[in-house]
């Protein structure tokens, strides 16, 4: 099978590509990925033999036809992924989610090709820290920042493109994922690399915010589930019963770390930051038989933190970079 990974230098994509070669031998794979900022071309430097790499972008549409045509599948990864950056500048999320998906869903329907499209909780907008509901499936679309509209956007564009004109796709919405090769701008990445440089973590708000952690490797083994039994046509949400608020992770890698748990700094707010994201996967679970595979939050933390301490090389060139940009924006508080 001939599968075209878009955004497979990135965090999630370059990790399905390393997971699919060693896992699906039947697969070959061809990346296509912009390299930008986001981008780490380290990650797959030991499996260039093993793919082919086209370094391009997913909203030119010449490029893109001439690649779709030559593919069985398409796992579209590629976008602007950080609410942070999209709110100091949200040019390029327009430019790549919608535009680029737009190019995508133009070409797999030219060509008839298969297309899975990779998606976020957030296009549902959050929930209270009370509330006992968790998104599903039927949960309103209801998008915050300008990252998770621009998601949101997309994905109703795959809706489209099923029901107007019979393209073959899946979706699937995911919560946080941690884990290897994750960019030093997210949060868990951001807060593991302080501690080692000795910078204090540093807490957005009153750090109580949720977030749904799920492991890279058990979201990739469900978007796999996904294109292996879904069906057509249809969504599904991803997520492996990980609510933590922020503060809890932040004690947690400090702990890990063997630094005092409070040994961190409150700063201003994110503008319009998401109170609580959770997902009720029952629907992945029980019709494609997925289940995650990290069941222990901490110890997967514990994991990716050794990962991080093991990979400096990887990491370093873009810390400082990151610090200063944030340092442009955050003050702290407390
Ligand atoms: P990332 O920012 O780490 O990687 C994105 C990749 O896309 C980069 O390699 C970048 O170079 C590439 N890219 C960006 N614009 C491009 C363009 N115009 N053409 C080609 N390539 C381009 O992102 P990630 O965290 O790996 O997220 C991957 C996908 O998963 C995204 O669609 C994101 O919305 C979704 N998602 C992420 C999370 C999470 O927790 N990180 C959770 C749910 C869903
Ligand atoms: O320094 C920080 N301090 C802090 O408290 C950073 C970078 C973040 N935070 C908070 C904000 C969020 O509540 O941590 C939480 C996680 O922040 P991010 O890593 O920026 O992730 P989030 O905004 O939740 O979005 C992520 O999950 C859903 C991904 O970046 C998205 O691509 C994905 O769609």
């Amino acid at each position: 099978m001939r599968v075209l990974v878009t955004g497979g230098a990135g965090f999630i994509g370059a990790n399905f590509v390393l997971r699919t070669l060693a896992r699906r031998p039947d697969a070959e794979i061809t990346v296509v990925d912009k390299l930008t900022y986001a981008a780490n071309p380290a990650t797959l430097t030991p499996v260039l033999d093993a793919i082919t790499f086209v370094k391009g972008d997913i909203a030119d549409s010449s490029l893109i036809d001439e690649l779709v045509g030559d593919t069985d599948l398409v796992v579209h990864f590629a976008a602007e992924s950080h609410n942070d950056n999209s709110l100091s500048d949200p040019s390029s999320f327009i430019h790549t989610n919608l535009i680029g998906t737009y190019s995508l869903l133009e070409a797999v329907r030219r060509h008839d090709v298969r297309y899975h499209h990779i998606s976020t909780d957030e296009v549902y907008g959050d929930l209270d820290l009370d509330d006992p509901a968790r998104f599903t499936e039927a949960t309103a679309y209801n998008p915050s920042s300008p990252y998770s509209s621009t998601k949101a956007g997309s994905d109703l564009l795959v809706r489209a493109w099923v029901r107007s004109f019979g393209v073959q796709a899946t979706i699937s919405n995911c919560s946080n994922n941690y884990g290897p090769y994750q960019h030093v701008e997210k949060f868990i990445p951001r807060q593991i690399t302080n501690v080692l440089s000795g910078v204090r973590p540093r807490l957005y708000g009153d750090g109580r915010n949720v977030r749904d952690w799920i492991h890279v490797d058990d979201h990739n083994d469900a978007v796999w589930a996904i294109i292996d039994r879904g069906q057509i046509g249809e969504t599904y949400l991803i997520g492996a019963d990980g609510e933590v608020d922020n503060r809890t992770v932040v004690e947690s890698i400090l702990e890990l770390l063997g630094q005092p748990a409070d040994a961190f700094d409150f700063v201003t707010d994110r503008p319009g930051h998401d109170r609580r994201y959770a997902i009720d996967s029952t629907r992945l679970r029980t019709e494609l038989g997925w289940q995650p595979q990290y069941l222990d939050f901490r110890s997967g933390l514990s994991a990716t933190i050794d990962w991080y301490r093991e990979h400096t090389d990887w990491w370093q060139a873009a810390k400082d970079g990151v610090e200063q940009k944030y340092a442009s924006t955050e003050q702290v508080v407390g």
